[in-house]
């Protein structure tokens, strides 16, 4: 008896408690809008290689594993469009801002509004140049020079001992991004100390296939002795192979190939012996982004910067690997 007295109280107290958070709400009363939500608004690059596809694959189911209600818009490559829709989630008065920028400069005056709105902004996957640091709460992503560094200290370790000339073919990701400019730098570190390792040819693939493809066409017309392909992302590379394979070149043997990112296409090239060497990069951000959102919504104070883990994959680690890649 005594029991169900205390249940029944503990039961009172329970429904108080969710009457109470029912109020005081974004929302004005009676919109039905008010569900206690944490809204976040995402801009996205746009779709240009599987990587992306699985970065706003993850983006998009943490966002609903965590409860928060995301706003998403894909701007297609173009900064006017990332501009236009951080605007929008200002007017729409978002609780949190999140984007990966596709350039690294032009972002101070945006990210100004979102500051003088009260929203906080987290950057994902691409860094700006901002020298202001108040204007974002955190960055979360790769370090770009040393996936660059990983993938020249390979070449290196491979021409151990040699001094005949390796001529090099960069494709390059999308002028002005951050993983293009940081992977050119990491690599060109890399192999400073190497003379007869030279960068002969280094041209922008736009981080897609089909760039990636007519870019190398041109390349192998151009350039009689090409001994490596280093692409920024697995995308160019895969192009870059059907143009190898047009030209009547092995790829994997007659040109050796290095990638970045280390997505499914990627790793099955590399199992079959048409890519050499991957250097990781995870697009899996989803549940730590989300994790963030929560803290800084929260007010609380997180990491200026927050890293993410990642490896390097050889022909015999691709094909371990493979069955259990997820993208
Ligand atoms: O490597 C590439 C994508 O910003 C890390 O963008 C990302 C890069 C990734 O298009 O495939």
């Amino acid at each position: 008896m005594v029991r169900v007295k205390m249940m029944a109280a503990a039961l009172t107290g329970l429904l108080a408690v969710s009457a109470l958070a029912g109020c005081g709400g974004k929302d004005d009363a009676g919109s039905g809008k008010d569900d206690g939500k944490l809204v976040l608004g995402f801009s996205q690059v746009g779709a240009e290689s599987g990587w992306r596809t699985a970065n706003t694959n993850s983006i998009q189911t943490a966002a609903a594993d965590a409860g928060i209600e995301l706003k998403f818009s894909d701007a297609q490559g173009k900064q006017e469009k990332q501009i236009e829709a951080i605007r929008s989630f200002i007017t729409q008065k978002v609780d949190v801002i999140a984007f990966s920028p596709v350039v690294t400069s032009g972002w101070d005056s945006v990210l100004k509004d979102a500051k003088d709105a009260g929203i906080p902004v987290i950057l994902t996957d691409r860094a700006v140049d901002s020298q202001d640091k108040s204007l974002y709460k955190t960055f979360l992503g790769s370090d770009f020079v040393k996936e660059g560094t990983e993938a020249g200290n390979w070449l290196v370790k491979q021409n151990e001992g040699k001094t005949t000339p390796v001529n090099v073919v960069e494709l390059q990701g999308t002028v002005g991004a951050a993983p293009a400019i940081d992977r050119q730098k990491g690599f060109a570190e890399a192999i400073k100390a190497n003379p007869n390792i030279t960068v002969v040819k280094s041209q922008s693939g736009n981080f897609t296939r089909a760039e990636g493809k007519t870019v190398m066409e041109g390349i192998l017309q151009s350039t009689p002795k090409i001994d490596v392909l280093y692409a920024h992302n697995d995308d160019m590379g895969l192009g870059a192979i059907e143009a190898i394979e047009a030209a009547g070149k092995k790829p994997g043997k007659d040109i050796t190939i290095i990638t970045v990112d280390a997505v499914k296409d990627g790793m099955t090239a590399l199992a079959d012996g048409k890519i050499n060497f991957i250097v990781e990069c995870s697009p899996l951000l989803g549940p730590q982004l989300m994790d963030l959102a929560k803290k800084v919504h929260a007010g609380e104070t997180v990491e200026p910067r927050i890293l993410t883990e990642e490896t390097t994959f050889t022909q015999e680690q691709a094909k371990a690997a493979l069955p259990d890649r997820k993208y």
